[in-house]
């Protein structure tokens, strides 16, 4: 068997194994066993000269290949047509959508960069394993260089609808690069149902079968590979308590309060606005949990500089002192929202010691958010994960309380329905959501979708679980 090489837009610290999350996790198991090469940015950016330097680091049998970014580059590639086109459009907003000519020009090239800079370290056996929006055309890239093996990408962020999709600009130059990899991974089945869809009304691409495409002499695996959480790691963490954290449990008992609780990148796509007006409409339904209910929203800073982003950031900001304003006493204040990054070994924690995981995005690849609050639940008292339709996860997690995240109300009523339910009821739900998470977890996936890259069949995941 050949190594496994990833390539991806940023790499984790092969050296420091204990900060890297559930997703890294899965590739780093995979890197290990197989032995491999990770290939991308090293996240710094500088100028010209420096950026064209590579970082080659070894650790056991993984080597990671690193180079630096220009600052045209992040601009451009990174911020721009990544983060500008292909993340708003893919996540349902064309209205945010910026497209530049330039764009395109500098995420081809850029491509092209990391291309040449994996090239002259492949063998002919190896797997290549391509990872997101910012790498559709790394497998044209490698083709051009006269790399024939077998290369697979996994899109982490949802496939939009035909329609949707057939509005980004140069549509028709990403289905062909899409269409040079061996293996196209999405998250959830509508995802595959939205390219065949796409494929069928605007190529000439022949479906064979839902899992087989044919295109001229190439035939091409689309497969659903529903990412996942390192459970124990994950469950393990959360039952480390912190004092503070104990300390607050305890205080919310006596005063017989609970607490809700988001946490995300500060990112459109989550929908944090429609969820704050939703914890208010709680608040003015249900009058008798006002100085009952806390919500905690630790949204993590996230892209900063891009527009779209810092607008979400001042209307949260305003919402959260708008709510507190209104409902607030001098003992109890219903949001807390704290905008930085939490440490890993806390927001675990935090998971467990609240009734209620609020995460309603507008649209998400997957939500691992979701998962990690199920896996750190405690079994004997575990809290209501409440969960939008439009989230990935939610074709997974049916027995979450699924709701539109559009519809403040309905979502209002969600929290009012989890608050009241009896705990038989909690404890039923979350150990079938438990089970689900836990066979599907972060080893599974990366064994799932290795098997289906290298053997180039792919038996649904719904199959191979049950
Ligand atoms: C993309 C897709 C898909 C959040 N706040 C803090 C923090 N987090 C951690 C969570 C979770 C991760 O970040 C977020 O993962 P999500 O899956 O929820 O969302 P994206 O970042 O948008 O990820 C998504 C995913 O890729 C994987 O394929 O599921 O749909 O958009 O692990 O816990 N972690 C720490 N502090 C925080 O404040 N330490």
């Amino acid at each position: 068997m050949g190594r496994l090489v990833v390539i991806s837009n940023r790499t984790a610290n092969l050296g420091k194994n204990t900060q890297i999350g559930g997703l890294a996790v899965g590739i780093v198991d995979a890197l290990k066993a197989q032995g491999g090469l990770w290939a991308g940015w090293d996240g710094s950016v500088v100028d010209a000269e420096e950026a064209a330097t590579i970082k080659i680091q070894t650790h056991g049998n993984v080597t990671s290949l690193t180079t630096p970014l220009t600052s045209q580059e992040h601009e451009k590639y990174y911020l721009g047509f990544a983060n500008k086109v292909l993340w708003p459009a893919f996540h349902y907003r064309l209205d945010l959508m910026d497209y530049r000519m330039e764009f395109v020009d500098c995420y081809s090239a850029t491509n092209a960069k990391f291309a040449e800079m994996v090239s002259p370290h492949l063998r002919d056996d190896d797997v290549i394993w391509v990872h997101d929006y910012h790498l559709i055309p790394m497998a044209a890239e490698l083709r051009k260089r006269g790399h024939k093996n077998r290369i697979g990408f996994f899109l982490h962020i949802p496939f939009p609808s035909a329609d949707i999709f057939s509005a980004v600009p140069r549509h028709e130059w990403l289905r062909y690069c899409m269409l040079q990899f061996d293996l196209i991974g999405f998250q959830t089945i509508n995802d595959v149902h939205n390219f065949h869809r796409y494929l069928k009304e605007h190529s000439d691409a022949a479906i064979i079968s839902p899992e087989l495409v044919r295109v001229n002499d190439r035939t091409i695996h689309i497969g659903h590979f529903p990412i996942g959480i390192d459970v124990k790691q994950f469950a393990k963490v959360s039952a480390r308590t912190d004092d503070t954290i104990e300390l607050e449990r305890m205080r919310r008992t006596v005063l017989k309060r609970f607490q809700v609780i988001s946490a995300d990148r500060l990112d459109y796509s989550k929908g944090l606005p429609h969820r704050m007006k939703a914890f208010r409409k709680f608040l003015e339904i249900c009058p008798e949990y006002q100085g009952h209910a806390d919500y905690l929203q630790i949204a993590s800073p996230s892209r900063e500089d891009v527009t779209a982003y810092s607008d979400i950031k001042a209307e949260l900001e305003q919402l959260a002192g708008a709510v507190n304003g209104r409902f607030a006493d001098f003992n109890w204040a219903p949001v807390q929202y704290i905008n930085r990054n939490i440490p890993r070994e806390k927001l675990a924690p935090l998971f467990r010691a609240s009734l209620i995981g609020l995460v309603t995005p507008l649209r998400d690849g997957m939500n691992l958010v979701a998962k990690e609050y199920i896996a750190a639940q405690d079994n004997k008292d575990p809290g209501i994960l409440i969960l939008s339709k439009f989230a990935g996860a939610a074709e997974e997690l049916s027995e979450a309380l699924i709701v539109n995240p559009y519809d403040i109300s309905e979502v209002a009523h969600a929290l009012k329905t989890a608050v009241t339910m009896p705990l038989e009821e909690r404890q039923l739900r979350h150990r079938k959501l438990l089970k689900r998470v836990i066979d599907r977890d972060a080893q599974w996936w990366q064994r799932e979708y290795l098997h289906a890259l290298q053997h180039g069949d792919h038996h649904s995941a719904n199959e191979r679980v049950a």
